[in-house]
């Protein structure tokens, strides 16, 4: 099948793959040229108004996976956090999320519940890496395409557990199968970053989120090298909070909408994004 996440890794260059937590955003990062969709397990937490501490269900995770891939015809990469479960819930989840239309699922080796990542005195406890090995080889053979990709993600950076934890994760879980890995890291810059894409050695391509390093850019990882996937974890919902934010201030301060109008996309912009011309055509078509 053409297009697939697996087909696009295999062509030159790296994939930058946006954060969405809605059809709409998933579309917006569309139209922008993104490669892909990362439907981010904080960005829904943060939707609920909740910390993303697996809070939100796979349920809820998962009906906004299958609306995203009805609306956006990209690659989507769902958060699947621990995969909500031990191993068994694991192959229960690789099914749901490949039927929803997923192109990857990312897991990671924390305990369930999980701590959001970058929250500075986050609790962070990472399991073993046998169970971990676990979900990694129960994903990979519950999955009915080869296309569908299982990336493992370690969070031992995160925890304060150092690189050579780091590593041998990382290989420990390239060796059950995961055809990427995930390193995330909260320091401010990329040198610990750096340094663990310097030193691994394995054949799984690296996939970042530079949030907490954002001069971390294209560039600076083309150098580096082994880096297949840049993903922008929560780009959407900060983008959506600043502007939601300005604007509300704006109508509150001016008294009333008559300033901030011409500065938001126009009512037929919001049409063109629902495929009101479809719907019309529709109605000129069937509607006797
Ligand atoms: C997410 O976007 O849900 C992630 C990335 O897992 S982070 O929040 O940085 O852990
Ligand atoms: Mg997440």
């Amino acid at each position: 099948m053409p297009g697939t996440l697996r087909e696009k890794l295999g062509g030159a260059g790296l994939l930058h793959v946006m954060a969405a937590h809605s059809p709409l955003s998933a579309r917006l990062a569309e139209e922008a040229g993104f490669d892909g969709i990362w439907a981010s397990g904080f960005e829904l937490s943060a939707l609920y108004g909740v910390p993303d501490v697996s809070l939100i269900t796979m349920t809820q995770h998962l009906d906004m996976v299958r609306a995203m891939a009805q609306q956006c015809a990209l690659p989507i990469v769902a958060d699947i956090d621990t995969g909500f479960g031990n191993a068994v819930n694991v192959v229960y989840a690789i099914q749901q999320y490949e039927a929803a239309g997923a192109a990857a699922v990312v897991i990671e080796d924390k305990t369930f519940p999980k701590v959001t990542s970058l929250a500075a005195d986050g609790r962070q406890e990472l399991v073993r890496v046998e169970e971990f090995c676990g979900k990694i080889e129960a994903a990979c053979a519950t999955r009915r395409s080869k296309d569908f990709l299982v990336i493992g993600r370690t969070e031992a950076l995160i925890a304060g557990l150092g690189q050579a934890e780091a590593l041998s994760r990382a290989a420990a879980y390239e060796a059950a199968g995961a055809d990427m890995i995930l390193v995330h890291s909260k320091q401010k810059t990329p040198d610990e970053i750096e340094s663990f894409v310097r030193a691994w050695s394995g054949k799984a391509p690296i996939v970042l989120v530079p949030t907490a390093y954002p001069e971390m850019n294209a560039e600076r990882i083309g150098k580096l090298g082994k880096i297949a996937m840049v993903i922008y974890g929560n780009h959407a919902v900060r983008a959506s909070v600043t502007a939601m934010s300005q604007v509300f201030a704006r109508i509150r301060r001016d008294g009333g909408i008559h300033n901030v109008h011409a500065d938001l996309v126009s009512v037929e912009e919001i049409f063109r994004l629902q495929g009101m011309e479809r719907m019309k055509a529709n109605e000129k078509k069937y509607l006797k």
